[in-house]
């Protein structure tokens, strides 16, 4: 697997060590976003971490010859930074993307693509629609241009050349191990330093928060059981507007609910995002098992403050990038 040290990555690698017999490979690149203690302790037997980019075509070439499964989840997958510096994106989540169809087709390996919801673009917030596998593509940021991008290579990889693929496009997840930068923690980490959190706008944006464990075990039926060239939405009914789910964390963190600030919008700023994911629940059997965020977030807060360690080297360098975004 690829992104193997990211949060949502790293969460995959303790799921399958706790719940399958299978063992890992894990090709990472460490960018800033990858942390080596996301995955110590784990059995070195199950477990072997290769430091290498997916646009190595040589190392990827040589990792995949002796891999059964290829999941990929290696991207560049930040929107803000997107929007300050768009090209590790094309870099990575394209050109990187087709380093791994091009090694999966000439080895003839099954492959696993992870993706976005934001693929689809966002919804009014009364829509009664929500995003289904024949929503049309319609990215917003650099960062989701990308991650459409990299899905339609896989889409012309299977009708082209018969690569063994399949799709996911899972929307917000939350849980440990997930980067400082990201909303969820940079706001329980804001208070656990003193800071105030930090809402864009008004905070009426939806997101449709998933917990990562959730995403790694649909992840998992999908490799055992999903059908070749077709695409599975991931969800969890989790719909939340930005200013709840803060609200939510400071009353957790027993701090008064409208102790932060608004700073200034993220440019394009998608309104909505919602998720059908009858198809995966009605064809593969998958149910979510965290059904209460706010005990999953609860628990996502303790572990922030039980893992200083973890995100205490990258807080101030995060909060001074956005210091100087006006954000
Ligand atoms: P992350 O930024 O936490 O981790 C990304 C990982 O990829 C890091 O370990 C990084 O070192 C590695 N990486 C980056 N560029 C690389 C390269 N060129 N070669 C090898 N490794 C490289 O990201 P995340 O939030 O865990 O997201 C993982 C995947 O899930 C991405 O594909 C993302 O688009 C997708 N996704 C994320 C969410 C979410 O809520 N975070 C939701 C849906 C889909
Ligand atoms: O400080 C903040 N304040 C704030 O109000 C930050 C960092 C974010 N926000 C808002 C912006 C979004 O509406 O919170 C929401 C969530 O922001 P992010 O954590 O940056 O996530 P988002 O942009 O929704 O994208 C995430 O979900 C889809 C992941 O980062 C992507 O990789 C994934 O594809």
């Amino acid at each position: 697997m690829t992104g193997g040290a990211g949060f949502i990555g790293s969460n995959f690698v303790h799921y399958l060590v706790d719940n399958t017999d299978d063992v890992v490979t894990v090709l990472d690149k460490f960018t800033y976003a990858g942390n080596e203690a996301s995955l110590a302790g784990l059995p070195e037997d199950r477990v072997t971490v290769v430091r290498g980019d997916i646009c190595d075509a040589e190392v990827v070439d040589r990792l995949i010859a002796d891999t059964d499964v290829v999941v990929h989840y290696a991207a560049e997958s930040h929107n803000d930074n997107s929007l300050h510096d768009p090209r590790p994106f094309l870099d990575t989540n394209i050109v990187g993307t087709y380093t791994l169809l091009e090694a999966v087709r000439r080895h003839g390996k099954r492959y696993h693509h992870i993706s976005t919801d934001e693929v689809y673009g966002d919804l009014e917030l009364d829509d009664p629609e929500r995003f289904t596998e024949r929503t049309p593509y319609n990215p917003s940021s650099p960062y989701s241009s990308t991650k459409a991008g990299s899905d339609l290579l896989v889409r012309a990889w299977v009708r082209s050349f018969g690569v063994q693929a399949t799709i996911s496009n899972c929307s917000n997840n939350y849980g440990p191990r997930q980067h400082v930068e990201k909303f969820i923690p940079r706001q329980i980490t804001n208070i656990l330093v003193g800071d105030r959190p930090k809402l864009y706008g008004e905070g009426l944006n939806v997101r449709d928060w998933i917990h990562a464990d959730d995403h790694s075990s649909a992840v998992l039926r999908i490799v055992e059981a999903g059908r070749i060239g077709e695409t599975y939405l991931i969800g969890a009914d989790g719909e939340k507007n930005n200013k709840e789910v803060l609200e939510l964390i400071l009353t957790t963190m027993g701090q008064p609910a409208d102790a932060y600030d608004h700073v200034v919008d993220r440019p394009g700023h998608d309104l909505r995002y919602a998720i059908d994911s009858a198809k995966l629940r009605d064809e593969l059997g998958w149910l979510p098992a965290f059904q209460d965020f706010e005990r999953g977030l609860a628990a996502t807060v303790d572990w922030y403050r039980e893992n200083e360690a973890w995100w205490q080297p990258q807080k101030a360098a995060t909060e001074a990038k956005y210091r100087e975004q006006g954000q």
